[in-house]
């Protein structure tokens, strides 16, 4: 399992995102965190932190053989957003509002890559 370490000092990193910018515009996006797939995992760098209330995009690098995508899915399993079929050597984004602290899960379900256990999770702080 993936584990993105909660680490200290994490108060301040909302409080930018609320206080500007019109209704209309996108949020800012706060971090870039990059994700690596391959057969059949993700990677990713386990001292990553994401805050709740914070904007991230998330990229996804194929380093595999295989297609592999990357569904996001909140901690009961709800698709919140995904970065489509990616071929080997190639890569996507998506940028994700995570209003919510908790748990959630990164899947890739092309073909049979769940059940040999393309899975992964992580933790949004408060
Ligand atoms: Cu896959």
């Amino acid at each position: 399992m993936l584990r993105l370490t909660a680490l200290a000092s994490v108060g301040l990193a909302s409080f930018g995102l609320a206080a500007c910018g019109s209704a209309d515009e996108p949020a800012t996006i706060s971090q870039t965190v990059d994700f690596t797939a391959t057969e059949y995992q993700f990677g990713a760098d386990p001292t990553t932190e994401i805050v709740s209330g914070t904007t991230v995009r998330l990229t996804l690098t194929n380093n595999g053989t295989l297609d592999h995508e990357m569904q996001l899915l909140d901690a009961n399993g709800r698709l919140i957003d995904r970065i489509e079929r990616v071929a080997p050597g190639g890569s996507g984004e998506v940028v994700v509002s995570f209003e919510e602290p908790g748990v959630y899960q990164l899947i890739c379900d092309i073909d049979d890559h769940l059940s040999r256990g393309q899975r992964s999770s992580f933790t949004v702080n408060e």
